[in-house]
């Protein structure tokens, strides 16, 4: 061969050395491959294996993503090719059956205890680590502001093994206040369902123990609204939210530690019993969702033996839709979610998920035809809004 590599001739690289080079060109040629077979259109290769957000903050906190997994292949690059390129051009030459090599030449140059080069890549990580810790730190504090007066605030209240969002307070899109946060009655909720007293042969006796047998402090940090949404095992709850509208979320538990987690808000946050003395803020805020759709929800947190079906919908629409549904709620408080979904031509039940579905990817192993998560409009289909409703 008279191919020329780096000004010497390549006689001089060992068989051995080109089989290396032939073989990781096959290995890098079968990961394109491999990249290019899973059907991943570029826009979702670049995000990593993180969903497309649909929150101003998941923005912020996929570019974070995109950029530190930049960072880390590009430092990944770069250690895999020096570790490729010792093990390639730098092996011992020779065949190692064959008689011991003079000692002089047993070992390669050593370079132990190079002070420039110790300084240097103790260096080079600190400035790694502080650029990530710089831009974790700003998009950690746009992600976590909270502002004062949200236009919507919902309570989560999280139990096993299910939902029950409730609107604390809303305002609508043209500012009048639907639902005011006074009208949400904190706690008690033993005082309101569990009488202090059992039933004994036609007696009526006392329940022993403090307040009746029921712990009056106990959950009193738990909230209860007037339009609320339950899940159960039959039914998904979903929480209707309107779209480039500010949201606060209040999360609680009734039980253990679970976890609020919509994928497309690309964020989580535990929901606890207890908050105040488990010392946890409860609260987030979304400054809006940028597109109509229904989104999956999930419990993040194990929290027991249904905690993988603990599933849920948040669907965002149009604030007009979203202003007769909770207006229609409230002239009809014993109707079902479901009804009031159906009053202004919204898909009644979910059509992300189902009850008992623990699957993570939600479209694909679903009953057939649960509806189009991009458009849960039923207006398309006939439907008429229900009286005195005003969907635009
Ligand atoms: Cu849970």
């Amino acid at each position: 061969m008279k191919l020329t590599h780096g000004g010497r001739s390549s006689a001089r690289r060992s068989p051995s050395a080109s089989r290396t080079v032939k073989r990781v060109t096959a290995l890098g040629a079968l990961a394109l491959t491999a990249l290019f077979v899973t059907g991943c259109s570029p826009e979702e290769a670049v995000r990593f294996g993180w969903p497309a957000g649909v929150t101003t903050e998941s923005k912020s906190m996929l570019t974070l993503w995109q950029w530190a997994v930049i960072a880390a292949l590009a430092m990944g690059v770069l250690v895999w090719g020096l570790i490729f390129w010792t093990i390639t051009f730098h092996r011992r030459k020779g065949n190692s059956d064959q008689a011991p090599r003079p000692a002089d030449e047993e070992f390669p140059r050593q370079t132990g205890y190079n002070v420039p080069l110790e300084l240097a890549y103790t260096a080079i990580p600190f400035v790694l680590i502080a650029v990530l810790f710089y831009f974790t730190v700003v998009t950690q504090t746009k992600v976590e502001k909270v502002e004062d007066n949200p236009a919507v605030v919902v309570d989560v209240t999280a139990f096993q093994w299910n939902w029950k969002f409730g609107y604390n307070s809303v305002r609508a899109a043209d500012g009048a206040q639907l639902i005011d946060a006074d009208q949400a009655k904190k706690g008690a909720p033993f005082e309101l369902n569990v009488p202090d007293y059992y039933e004994h042969e036609g007696e009526r006796k006392e329940l022993g123990g403090p307040a009746g047998g029921r712990d009056q402090k106990i959950r009193d940090y738990l909230t209860f609204n007037n339009v609320e949404v339950l899940g159960t095992s039959s039914e998904i709850p979903i929480l209707l939210l309107p779209t480039g509208t500010r949201v606060e979320f209040v999360l609680a538990s009734a039980d253990v530690v679970h976890s609020f987690w919509v994928p497309e808000f690309l964020f989580k946050r535990d929901t606890f019993p207890f908050p105040e003395q488990n010392h946890q803020n409860p609260k987030f805020q979304i400054s809006e969702i940028e597109r109509e759709g229904a989104f999956v929800g999930r419990c993040a947190e194990m929290c027991g033996t249904y905690h993988s079906m603990m599933n849920f919908e948040v669907r965002a629409v149009s604030p007009a839709v979203f202003d007769a549904y909770i207006q229609w709620r409230q002239d009809n408080p014993k109707a079902t979610n479901a009804e009031a979904l159906a009053a202004v031509c919204q898909e009644p039940q979910s059509v992300v998920t189902a009850p008992f579905n623990s699957r993570r990817v939600s479209s694909t192993d679903l009953p057939d035809n649960l509806g189009d998560a991009n458009n849960t409009s039923t207006v398309g289909k006939g439907c008429k809004p229900a009286e005195g409703v005003n969907l635009s």
